[in-house]
């Protein structure tokens, strides 16, 4: 080059390459295994009344509703809590993109339409479509709809007309000026698994029969919210409170007076988190907060668990969700980068990572679809007792098992995009951030598959034998099919193995507790994969996606329930290997 104008890093300095960003099409159109879903399930007059809206809303979540997400995550919530005369206000700053996504959750119906029921027992599951298509670009705006949902659920239960009229008209409004959220305040410093033993929170009765409750609540996210559903403990008229679980009852509490004023609640600091940081998450001290006991005395617990049951389904649709936008961004990335002389999508190991990505993803698409379709049959009293057990005992299955695929699904997206993956301004490892929570909140990996074992001994095995027959009897049709056959054995099969190590090891079952409940899990994501498989209307890519996965995500369950590693000695050793060297 005889000219140096002609040189690449002369005039440019930083070289004429750059790096394309991924981009997100329609979310809606793009997802066949969603699609196909509503085609099968849905009655096609209702399919073809709701397929537009969806279209629409596909879009929007891959630009303007995708961008606030964004800036939600760059203008995080802060705490004010004083003002310039030094008056306390604990006032939660968010930004004017976290206020708008309240204002799309409302008007795009995201909590209404499953209340409304328009479309009867389907207006859950299209409930859920809507928020899986809105919880990755939502700025963790899904958290407080997922406790605003739980909320809702609750106070219609309740049925209390006043409470009707005070609240449940606001959390399930349409109207962005009129639309509530709710929080769920469990959470103590004493700890938020063993909520029982935990919660220090008094409840003083008033005259008036409403409460005053005075305590400390560790963990409070979307702080913002109007009303929050909480756990304390009445004391008697000796001032007495009672211990443990069967002391707690569930209280309504408005978050503010009247006059804008907070109802006795000082915001003490926010969580420095890992994740999650677009979500305002605080302490509270709760210091004579006026409130309304909505349970029987001793209750709480049973009754916060209708709403855990909504909240962990909110979270299987956010580690879906997730899992589909990081595989979606990595996939748009394998068709741009090149490596080796060859875009990254033509590398066989690397179309390998994807699809495995894509697989797990459908996995968890179809389950927790599934378990909308189930909660929409029981919202309008249309469930089968055999089918609410199986939905009691896919509760705590796709919370847990979503959640952990989520995190490695979004610690795979990242690597796929090499060095970009780990550059905060590329807004790929908010997906990683984000996704680590899911494991965590509403009740960990531990506590939930613990409350898998609750779920048996509460009807007494019935859930595990429905969900056994359901296994066998949706498969059944897929071992006519030369395709099928083998993964449709195997899925029994499995399930038969697991089902004969419950009865023959129920002291064992603690300590197998997570293996039984990842074993549990992947055979119902088995099953489903299978019977969509087997869809008349079904792409050769599900039958591969439903063998793959049962030759090889069935194998490990089969493997860990045989081999008989869940001795009581196998858990002493189990000890001396953790604390070995530690103590000395
Ligand atoms: O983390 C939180 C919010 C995060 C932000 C929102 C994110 C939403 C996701 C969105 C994604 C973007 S809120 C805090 C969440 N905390 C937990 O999940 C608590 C975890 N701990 C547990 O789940 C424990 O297992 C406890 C607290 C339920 C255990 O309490 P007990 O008192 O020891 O439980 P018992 O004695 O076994 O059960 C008491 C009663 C029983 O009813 P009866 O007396 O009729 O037999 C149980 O059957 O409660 C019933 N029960 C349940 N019912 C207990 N668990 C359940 C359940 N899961 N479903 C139905
Ligand atoms: P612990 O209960 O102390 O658990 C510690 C470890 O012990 C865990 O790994 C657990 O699995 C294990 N463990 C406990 N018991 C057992 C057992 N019996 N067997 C085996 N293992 C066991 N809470 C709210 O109420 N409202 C909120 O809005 C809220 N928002 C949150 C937001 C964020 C970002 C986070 C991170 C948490 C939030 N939480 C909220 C709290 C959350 O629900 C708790 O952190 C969670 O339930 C665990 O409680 P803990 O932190 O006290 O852990």
């Amino acid at each position: 080059l005889a000219n140096s104008a002609e040189l690449p890093f002369a005039r440019a300095r930083i070289g004429t390459f750059f790096q394309q960003a991924p981009s997100l099409g329609n979310q809606f159109t793009a997802d066949v295994t969603l699609r196909n879903y509503l085609r099968r399930f849905l009655p096609h007059e209702i399919f073809s009344a709701v397929e537009p809206d969806l279209e629409r809303f596909g879009k929007r979540v891959a630009t303007d509703i995708y961008q606030l997400g964004i800036d939600c995550e760059h203008n995080q919530p802060i705490l004010k809590q004083f003002d310039a005369w030094g008056n306390r206000v604990d006032e939660i700053v968010t930004c004017e993109a976290w206020k708008k996504q309240k204002e799309i959750a409302a008007s795009e119906g995201l909590i209404a339409t499953a209340y409304e029921r328009k479309y009867q027992q389907w207006s859950r599951l299209l409930q859920v479509v809507k928020l899986y298509l809105y919880a990755p670009s939502s700025g963790l705006f899904s958290c407080p709809l997922a406790m605003t949902d739980g909320a809702a659920k609750s106070l219609e239960a309740i049925n209390d007309p006043a409470l009707n009229e005070h609240a449940y008209g606001h959390l399930i409004s349409r109207d962005p000026v009129s639309f509530w959220t709710s929080g769920q305040w469990m959470t103590e410093r004493r700890g938020g698994s063993d909520v029982g033993r935990a919660t220090e929170t008094l409840a003083l009765p008033q005259d008036d029969g409403s409460y005053l409750l005075h305590g400390y609540k560790w963990f409070t996210s979307a702080t913002d919210s109007e009303m929050a559903l909480t756990l304390a403990r009445v004391v008697d008229k000796d001032g007495q409170p009672t211990e443990g679980s069967k002391g707690l009852s569930m209280f309504y509490l408005d978050v503010r007076n009247q006059d804008g004023s907070l109802n006795n609640i000082q915001v003490q600091r926010m969580k420095d988190k890992l994740g999650t940081r677009q979500l305002p998450t605080a302490e509270l001290l709760l210091d004579g907060v006026r409130a309304i006991r909505v349970s029987d005395e001793g209750r709480g617990v049973a009754a916060i668990s209708n709403m855990l049951t909504i909240t962990r389904l909110h979270n299987s649709v956010s580690a879906a969700s997730g899992m589909r936008r990081i595989t979606n961004l990595s996939k748009d990335f394998s068709k741009s980068r090149e490596c080796f002389g060859k875009v990254i999508h033509n590398h066989p190991i690397h179309i390998r990572v994807l699809a495995n990505m894509e697989m797990e993803t459908r996995a968890a698409t179809l389950l927790t679809l599934e378990m909308a379709r189930l909660l929409g049959l029981a919202d309008c009293g249309m469930i089968a007792e055999k089918q609410q057990n199986i939905f009691r005992l896919l509760t705590p299955l796709a919370k847990l098992y979503t959640a952990k695929q989520a995190v490695a699904v979004a610690s795979e997206g990242l690597e796929s995009f090499g060095g970009a993956g780990y550059l905060e301004d590329t807004n790929l490892p908010v997906h990683l951030r984000d996704a680590q929570v899911l494991p965590i909140w509403e009740g960990t990996t531990n506590i939930l598959s613990l409350d898998v074992l609750r779920a048996l001994a509460k009807t007494k095995g019935a859930a595990l034998k429905s969900f056994h027959e359901d296994v066998v009897q949706r498969v059944a049709m897929a071992t006519e099919n030369a395709q099928l056959r083998d993964s449709a054995l195997s899925v029994q099969q499995a399930s038969n193995e697991v089902l004969s190590f419950a009865a023959n090891n129920a002291a064992l079952l603690e300590f197998a507790a997570r293996e039984f409940a990842y074993s549990l899990a992947r055979i119902y994501m088995g099953m489903l994969l299978v019977e969509h498989a087997a869809w008349e209307d079904a792409t050769p890519q599900d039958v591969f996606v439903a063998r793959r996965w049962c030759e090889q995500d069935l194998r490990p369950v089969i493997t860990a329930m045989k081999n008989g590693n869940f001795s009581s000695d196998a858990s002493s050793e189990q000890y001396k290997v953790v604390f070995e060297g530690f103590d000395e």
